[in-house]
């Protein structure tokens, strides 16, 4: 136990048999007495079959299957709720791409013991984004874009690596987030600020995938940009 918290770790997963191995592993060396929650959209590569292996060695995992690909908001929204009902005192939520290192939750930990909510960072001192190109700018001054549109005093929106404080988050609960794909992460950070939850962001080293594909189709950029006008317009 990192410390004498109920720690729940959770990731979805699409398509990824190699990178789910490399995760696991990691997590339980590194930390062996939290839990961890799986969410599954019946990935084709077989994803699942890949954790059941796993479950074997550590008792901890839990695994949701869904029976398609119904996406990341109500996977996540499905984490929250069972680690509420299983009295978990943390949620700590990553991608599954080792696009998060999961050396990096121990920093989670520490900082949820005094904040409700902790945001990895790519975008502070300390922080590092190391994807390249076009994909590095959209990402850069997309976050740029959103901070001054929201006016919101954070420097990451986008990222899914979050801590959640369960006892010390009363105003707030991740079902009233309505939206999908980059905007739910960027929609709840807005519901967290609109509530005066204080957002703690640490740095974090974001890594692009080294097997498999990315999920998040390219129009998904569109779709924030358009809710973004769109929050701005209800502030
Ligand atoms: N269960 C489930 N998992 C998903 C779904 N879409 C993406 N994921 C997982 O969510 C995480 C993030 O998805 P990625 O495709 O890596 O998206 P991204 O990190 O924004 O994009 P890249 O930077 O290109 O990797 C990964 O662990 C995916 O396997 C989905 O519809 N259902
Ligand atoms: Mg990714």
């Amino acid at each position: 136990m990192i410390n004498e918290k109920k720690i729940l770790v959770f990731t979805a997963t699409y398509n990824e048999k190699e990178n789910i191995k490399i995760l696991i592993n990691s997590i339980f060396k590194n930390y062996p007495n939290v839990d961890m929650l799986i969410v599954d959209d019946n990935s084709p590569d077989n994803t699942a079959e890949e954790i059941n292996l796993l479950k074997k060695e550590y008792k901890n995992i839990t695994l949701v299957k869904r029976a398609s690909k119904l996406g990341l908001d109500t996977a996540h929204k499905i984490a929250y709720n069972y680690a509420l009902d299983n009295n978990y005192d943390y949620l700590i939520t990553m991608d599954a791409d080792l696009s998060h290192d999961p050396k990096e939750i121990e920093n989670f930990v520490k900082n949820l013991e005094h904040n409700p909510f902790v945001i990895g960072s790519r975008y502070i001192d300390g922080g590092k984004c190391l994807m390249k190109g076009r994909r590095l700018l959209i990402s850069k001054y997309g976050n740029i874009l959103i901070r001054l549109i929201l006016g919101i005093n954070c420097n990451e929106f986008t990222t899914s690596y979050r801590g959640f404080n369960l006892k010390d988050l009363e105003s707030f609960n991740l079902n009233i987030v309505k939206a999908s794909g980059y905007s739910f992460f960027m929609k709840t950070i807005f519901e967290i600020s609109k509530r005066d939850i204080i957002i703690k962001e640490i740095p974090i080293t974001f890594k692009d995938r080294s097997f498999g594909y990315s999920k998040l189709p390219r129009v998904e950029i569109l779709r924030t940009l358009l809710n973004l006008f769109i929050l701005f317009f209800k502030k």
